[in-house]
């Protein structure tokens, strides 16, 4: 079974427009990134063409439907900060909205600043091959279409190559299947249907409860449980409206500065010093907040000491137990690993959901997966029936959509080739070897440790800088310096090194995909100091940037 993107069954909203040529810039993906390049690029007066495999903008809220799909940070934070009468306009409705409501917001915002006539839309990108004698990009596409650019930005997200599990008798199923990632525009009726779910990621973990109060019977299959909070969301109240938008450039201001792109209190206390009370009230006080930052910024050492952590750990594990009614499935449901280390999750009912008479909960570690059959899913202890199997089972995350494309750069290197012992990246915008090829939160920058907005707006508001750098000049290329990139990558992994956050099986890492370099992507050093240092780059004439006329 591959992975196809469903049916819209909504009218696509722009006709396929004619594709010129040549242009300054060819854009890679309408999401969030690729919206505010183009609005960007126009304004600084370069012609500018986007290619997106969707039929509308979103990205990745164009594609993830799943039942339950919420971003896991704030509306009022999870938005553009670049246009304050944006800012003033739109209407948040909920704390965390869902999915429907930030597609809203993404095709509000490409009313707003006309994007779509520079969209084309349902075409993907399969290759772009640089010339060195005419220093441009060609670019071409599924379409048959050919595009010759001086500039090529990949805003291909970071959880946009969505993966099928390696299980034998992956076709045999007669029975529906779907991807969370590619979920039918049209949604999905449960009603009467034995279901089985295989992940407990973030999108199993928002879905779960969903799928459940709709099913007849939903068993759900977990290889490693997932850390989650309860998201506490509710309905924004007008007064929280109103007073975010009066202080909005203050609070801009301090999630450009702040760690996680959320600004919150910076803890001061070890969990080690704390008292056993205090450690608890601190951890209760997070669980209530309904806010991840809140939990993994309550100790200065929470994400640094394994003592410090396992605190955390065991605090969480009686949380679950306390709410789990049956010890075996709570057992199972408790993650062994630190916390924080793989992405946690927030929830609406999920550790509730396993008291239901229709949810069973199978133990992958203790039942291992066999195959799927055409009848539904074996493990070593038996095989389950059912009529659907959702795959909620995740993403080549953070390269596969840039090693999904054909990119070639310098002497016909292929970036998938370059890549295969890991990503290497100068500041997660460029790689030595291909100028004028700029990525949107690849690796070797904060990305999916971040609020994705701030990440991408700074990204874009870069890349856009150096562009302008360069045609002042008469400059024609910019790529890294390997000098510099290999300082910059090792740097990464040095700040990674003093972190939990290798000792995880978690897709930061590249473990979710077998054969995938083990090798930790994201610059974990925080928002704000890795600002300070793409400002200081940029100010020093881009340095560790080799810059050629
Ligand atoms: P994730 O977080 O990558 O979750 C995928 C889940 O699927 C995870 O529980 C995996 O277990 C499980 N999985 C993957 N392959 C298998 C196989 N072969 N057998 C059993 N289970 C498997 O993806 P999501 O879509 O949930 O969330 C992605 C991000 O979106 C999320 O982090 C937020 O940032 C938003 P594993 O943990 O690998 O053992």
């Amino acid at each position: 079974m591959s992975i196809t993107p469903s049916i819209s069954s909504e009218p696509t909203r722009a006709e396929r427009r004619d594709v010129p040529k040549t242009v300054d810039a060819v854009v890679v993906g309408a999401g969030f990134s690729g919206m505010y390049l183009l609005h960007k690029l126009r304004n600084a007066g370069m012609s500018a063409v986007v290619f997106e495999a969707g039929d509308d903008v979103g990205g990745t809220w164009y594609w993830n439907r799943y039942p339950g799909a919420r971003v896991d940070v704030e509306s009022l934070a999870y938005s553009y900060s670049f246009d304050p009468d944006l800012e003033q306009r739109f209407e948040w409705q909920e704390r965390y909205p869902t999915q429907p409501e930030i597609l809203a917001y993404a095709r509000h915002v490409a009313d707003r600043f006309d994007l779509r006539r520079d969209i084309v839309f349902g075409t993907r990108t399969t290759a772009a091959h640089y010339d060195e004698a005419k220093r441009s990009w060609t670019v071409r596409t599924d379409r048959g279409d050919t595009v010759t650019t001086r500039y090529l930005v990949m805003a291909t997200g970071c959880l946009s190559a969505a993966k099928l599990p390696e299980i034998p008798g992956i076709d045999a199923f007669e029975g529906d299947t779907y991807h969370t990632a590619h979920w039918p525009h049209e949604g999905v009726d449960f009603t009467g249907k034995r279901v089985g779910i295989i992940g407990t990621g973030s999108s199993g973990v928002q879905s779960i409860p969903v799928i459940a109060a709709q099913a007849d019977h939903l068993t759900v299959f977990q290889r490693t449980p997932a850390y989650s909070l309860p998201a506490r969301n509710r309905k924004l109240t007008v007064d929280e409206i109103a007073g975010m938008k009066a202080r909005y450039r203050a609070y801009r201001k301090a999630q450009q500065e702040s760690g996680f792109g959320i600004p919150t209190k910076i803890p001061t206390k070890s969990a080690l010093e704390a008292t056993e009370e205090e450690r608890n009230a601190a951890f209760e006080e997070a669980w209530e907040s309904g806010s991840l930052v809140n939990l993994l910024t309550t100790f200065t050492d929470f994400a640094t000491n394994q003592e410090a952590n396992d605190l955390a750990k065991r605090w969480i594990h009686d949380k679950i137990r306390s709410i789990v009614a049956d010890p075996q499935t709570a057992d199972d449901l408790c993650p062994d690993y630190p916390v924080g280390t793989k992405r946690p999750c927030l929830d609406t009912g999920y550790y509730e959901t396993y008291n239901r008479d229709n949810v069973t909960l199978v133990n992958l570690r203790r039942e291992p997966l066999v195959e799927i059959t055409a009848r539904g899913i074996r493990t070593e202890a038996r095989e389950y029936e059912f009529d659907v199997i959702v795959y909620a089972t995740g993403f080549d995350a953070m390269t596969g959509a840039l090693t999904n494309v054909d990119i070639r750069g310098r002497g016909g290197a292929s970036l998938a080739e370059t890549w295969s012992a890991g990503p290497r990246t100068y500041l997660g915008i460029g790689t030595a070897g291909f100028p004028n090829l700029f990525m949107i939160t690849a690796p070797g920058s904060p990305s999916v440790l971040s609020n994705m907005m701030v990440s991408i707006e700074q990204h874009v508001d870069w890349v856009c800088d150096a562009i302008a750098h360069l045609q002042e000049r008469g400059l024609t290329t910019i790529e890294p310096s390997p000098e510099a990139q290999d300082a910059w990558v090792d740097h990464v992994n040095e700040i990674a090194s003093h972190t939990l956050y290798p000792k995880a099986n978690s897709w930061y890492m590249g473990a979710n995909v077998p054969g995938k370099p083990r090798v930790f992507m994201p610059y974990a050093g925080g928002v704000g100091e890795y600002r300070k240092k793409c400002d200081e780059v940029a100010r020093n004439g881009y340095e560790g940037f080799v810059l050629a006329e």
